[in-house]
C-alpha cells in the first residue's frame, strides 16, 4: 500500500488503496491451475502490478488473448532493451520473434529479475498462445512481426527528427493500439477502429514513458538509450546527456516542456477513440492508462526532478484513478483536471508556452463540449487544512478499535490469572 506519510497527507487515498489491495489479493487466488496459464497470469501480475488488475476484468476469452499479447510484447521489449546484447545477435532475434511464439522449445536468455524468468520460461507463453483462437493468434503474430522489424530498424539508427520519433513510437506502441483494436473486434463487442486513432492511443502512452524515463534511459549500463529526438533537444543543448547537468537546468526544463507539448498533440484522437468504445470492461482497460499518462505529463511538466530521479504519480492517486474511471464523463473530468494542473504550471517566458496553452485549451474544449463536467469529483487538490476532518475521523476510529481490542485482551488475561 502507499506509504503512511502519503496516506496521512491524502487521507481520501486510503479507501481506493484498500480496495486495490483487496482486488490484488482476490486476483492472486484466481491464478489458473494449469501450469502454462498459471505462469502467464502470475508473470502478468509481476510485470505490470495495477494494470494486471484492469486486464483481469475483461471477458475470459479476450482476457487470455490480451494477457498473452502483453507478455509476448514484454518479451520482445526485453530483447530490445538489453544493452549488453550485440546488434548482430539482437537484430535476427527481433526479426524472427513472431515465428518463435509458435515454437514451444524456443528460448533466449536475457533481461534481469522477473524479465529473466519470463525469457527463461517463455515456453509457457508459447503453450498458452497456441491455445488461443486463430483470429487472436493471427493478430498477435502480425503485430509482433511488424514491431520486431521496426525495433531492428532502430537498433542501428538514432531518433533524429520528430518524424523518426513518431515512427519509433509507432513500432513500439502505436502497433499495440492497432493490435488491441483487432483483438477487441475479434472478441465481437467493438467495431474495427481506424489505424490512425489506434496508433495515437499508443503514441500518447509511449511519449509519456519516454519523457518520464529520461534519466533511467540515459544512465543505462553498459550503453545509454536515447529516444528524445535530436530535432527537439538540439535547440537546447549539444548532447542529450547534457540535460542532466545542474548548470543546464533552465535549458533542460525548456526542452522537457517542448517534449510534453509534442505529446499533447495526441489527446484529441485518444478522446475520440475512448468515446467510441462500447464494452465497459474494454473501456476501463483503455481509459486507465490514458488518464495515468495525462496525470504523469502534468507532474513532469516544468519539473527539474525528471533530470534528477524518478517522477511517478503516487500510488494512492493511481488507486483513485482505477476506482473512479467508469464512464467517458470520468475521462473528460480527469483530462480536464490534469490539463488544468499542467496549464497552471506554464510560465509565459517558456519558448513553447503559446503552443502548450493552445493544445491544452483544445483538449479542454472537447471535455467542456461533452457537457458532462458538472457533478464529477475533481482530481484537483485545493489547499486543504492539515486538520482534515476525514483524517481526524479515521484516526479516531483506529484508536477506538485499538482501545476496544486492548481492553478485551486485558479482561481475558485477568480471567486466566484470577
Ligand atoms: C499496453 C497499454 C495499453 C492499454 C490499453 C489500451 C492501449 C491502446 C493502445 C496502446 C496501448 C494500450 O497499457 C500499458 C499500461 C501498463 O503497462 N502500465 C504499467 C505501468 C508501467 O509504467 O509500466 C503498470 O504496471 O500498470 C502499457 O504501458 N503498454 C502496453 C503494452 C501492451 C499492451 Cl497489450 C497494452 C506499453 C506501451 C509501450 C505504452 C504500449
Amino acid at each position: 500500500m502507499g506509504s503512511l506519510k502519503a496516506v496521512l497527507k491524502h487521507p481520501d487515498d486510503f479507501y481506493p488503496l484498500l480496495k486495490l489491495k483487496m482486488a490484488a489479493k482476490k486476483a492472486e487466488k484466481q491464478i489458473p491451475a494449469e501450469p502454462h496459464w498459471g505462469f502467464c497470469y502470475s508473470m502478468l501480475h509481476k510485470v505490470s502490478r495495477s494494470f494486471a488488475l484492469v486486464i483481469q476484468q475483461l471477458n475470459p476469452e479476450l482476457r487470455d488473448a490480451v494477457c498473452i499479447f502483453y507478455l509476448v510484447l514484454r518479451a520482445l521489449d526485453t530483447v530490445e532493451d538489453d544493452t549488453s546484447i550485440d546488434a548482430e545477435i539482437k537484430v535476427p532475434i527481433l526479426i524472427a520473434f513472431h515465428q518463435h511464439i509458435y515454437d514451444r522449445d524456443w528460448h533466449f536468455a536475457c533481461g534481469t529479475k522477473e524479465y529473466k524468468v519470463l525469457m527463461d520460461q517463455f515456453h509457457h507463453v508459447s503453450a498458452a498462445f497456441l491455445e488461443l483462437k486463430k483470429g487472436y493468434q493471427e493478430a498477435i503474430e502480425d503485430i509482433t512481426m511488424r514491431m520486431g522489424a521496426g525495433m531492428a530498424k532502430f537498433i542501428c539508427k538514432e531518433v533524429e527528427t520528430i518524424d523518426d520519433y513518431d515512427e519509433y513510437c509507432h513500432y513500439v506502441a502505436g502497433l499495440v493500439g492497432l493490435g488491441l483494436s483487432k483483438l477487441f473486434h475479434a472478441s465481437g463487442t467493438e467495431k474495427l477502429f481506424p489505424d490512425s486513432i489506434s496508433n495515437s492511443m499508443g503514441l500518447f502512452l509511449q511519449k509519456t514513458n519516454i519523457i518520464r524515463d529520461y534519466l533511467e534511459d540515459i544512465n543505462e549500463i553498459p550503453k545509454s538509450r536515447m529516444f528524445w529526438p535530436r530535432e527537439i533537444w538540439s535547440k537546447y543543448v549539444n548532447k542529450l546527456e547534457e540535460l542532466k547537468y545542474e548548470e543546464n537546468s533552465e535549458k533542460a526544463v525548456q526542452c522537457l516542456n517542448d517534449m510534453v507539448t509534442n505529446a499533447l498533440i495526441h489527446i484529441e484522437d485518444c478522446l475520440k477513440y475512448m468515446s467510441e468504445l462500447r464494452d465497459p470492461a474494454i473501456f476501463k482497460f483503455c481509459a486507465i492508462p490514458q488518464i495515468m499518462a495525462i496525470g504523469t505529463l502534468a507532474l513532469c511538466y516544468n519539473n527539474i526532478e525528471v533530470f534528477r530521479g524518478v517522477v511517478k504519480m503516487r500510488r494512492g492517486l493511481t488507486a483513485k484513478v482505477i476506482d473512479r474511471t467508469k464512464s467517458m464523463a470520468d475521462v473528460y473530468r480527469a483530462f480536464y483536471d490534469f490539463s488544468s494542473i499542467l496549464k497552471s504550471k506554464v510560465d509565459m517566458s517558456d519558448p513553447n508556452a503559446i503552443t502548450t496553452i493552445s493544445r491544452i485549451e483544445a483538449a479542454q474544449k472537447i471535455c467542456k463540449d461533452s457537457g458532462t463536467l458538472n457533478n464529477r469529483r475533481s482530481y484537483i487538490v485545493k489547499n486543504e487544512p492539515s486538520y482534515n476532518p476525514a483524517l481526524i475521523a479515521l484516526i479516531f476510529i483506529i484508536l477506538a478499535i485499538l482501545y476496544a481490542y486492548l481492553s478485551a485482551n486485558r479482561t481475558n488475561k485477568f480471567k486466566v490469572t484470577l
